[in-house]
């Protein structure tokens, strides 16, 4: 169903109510986004699920562009996000872009045709997005960014963004870092795995990571290239580390859970211990980690939290009725180190 606008004195009596609602909840200390952020916003009063023009069921359409299906974690925030829809009763139209930014305009485009009522995209990279968001913006149909965000300059382009703090992320893991070597005299040589270029967990986690360490200038990063998340060119990459620094390397920071499986393919192959002659931290939170911990093997995980679906499908309908959004929602994380693995392994639902 199209989110109408209302022009003329009816409007504005509208947006005045709305900016009411918005000084309410500063007040109250909750975080809501000016309503000109919100385009097209539906000025109706909350009501019933809004009903399908086409189908006149109780009904709401929306076109998901999810990136790949590069990782677990990829795996389980595709899950996440379709279980939900099925809970929420919200018709999800899934277009797979195997890490194609290109691909992801094509569905993008796909849905503006089909007029879907709200499109969520999870962007592979944060540049080149303002072009394909201003034709949605064209047709009337609200974005929502779920995962990871954008670059652009008119923040009216999208509704929201749902997901993690990366560089957040990057903070905790060098923290762990800095406490881990806290009685380790330098140098120590430290090599990362990035993720896929341009996107921002990697952009984020290795900018968090970096203004941390930086309190020790014996700590080096002496190789950072990208494995692109996924456990095979972890492993790879990780070869290629050892066969030309070989011991020197004393730690491991790699953005995500597989490129670090992978990694400790290639040490364990190379013949050192990992966990042990290697430190490695990663991020994500996924169970094969989780066992790799409770062996040794993985030192410290940073949570990224994939199970985005049920805060996704809330905020879907939410807009549909009306309400406005916070610019930008965060999901809960923690970390976790050698001594919580056992305990948290059970836990894992990836
Ligand atoms: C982070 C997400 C990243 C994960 C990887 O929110 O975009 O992409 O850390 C995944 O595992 O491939």
């Amino acid at each position: 169903m199209k989110a109408k606008t209302y022009r003329g004195p009816v409007g504005w009596l509208l947006v005045a109510l709305c900016m009411l609602f918005v000084v309410g909840c500063e007040e109250a200390g909750v975080h809501v986004a000016q309503p000109e952020s919100l385009p097209g916003q539906a000025l109706q009063a909350p009501a019933e699920q809004p009903l399908s023009p086409i189908s006149g069921k109780q009904l709401i359409t929306v076109g998901f562009s999810q990136l790949g299906t590069e990782s677990d974690w990829r795996k389980a925030n595709t899950r996440s996000i379709r279980e939900a829809a099925a809970e929420a009763g919200i018709k999800l139209m899934y277009e797979n872009a195997e890490q194609s930014q290109e691909k992801q305009f094509e569905a993008i485009r796909l849905f503006i045709e089909q007029k879907v009522d709200v499109i969520a995209v999870s962007p592979v990279v944060e540049s080149g997005w303002e072009p394909i968001l201003r034709e949605a913006k064209a047709a009337g149909i609200p974005v929502i960014l779920s995962d990871r965000a954008v670059g652009v300059s008119d923040p009216s382009l999208y509704v929201t963004t749902i997901g993690s703090d990366f560089y957040e992320e990057g903070v905790k893991a060098g923290k762990y870092l800095l406490d881990k070597l806290h009685h380790l005299p330098g140098p120590v040589s430290i090599v990362e795995l990035r993720g896929t270029d341009g996107s921002s967990p990697t952009i984020e986690r290795g900018k968090g990571f970096r203004d941390v360490i930086a309190k020790r200038e014996d700590l080096r990063i002496i190789k950072a290239e990208s494995a692109d998340f996924t456990v095979e060119q972890g492993k790879e990459t990780m070869r290629a580390f050892l066969q030309e620094l070989g011991g020197d390397i004393r730690v491991l920071f790699a953005h995500n859970d597989d490129m670090a499986i992978g990694a400790i393919e290639a040490i364990e192959e190379y013949g050192l211990r990992p966990g042990k002659d290697v430190v490695i931290i990663s991020v994500d939170g996924t169970r094969k980690a989780f066992e790799l911990m409770v062996e040794g093997k993985i030192n410290c995980i940073v949570e990224c939290n994939p199970l985005l679906g049920p805060i996704l499908m809330q905020a879907v309908r939410e807009m549909m009725e009306g309400r406005t959004l916070p610019k930008r929602i965060v999901p809960q994380e923690s970390v976790f180190t050698e001594g919580v693995a056992h305990k948290e392994v059970a836990n894992r639902q990836y």
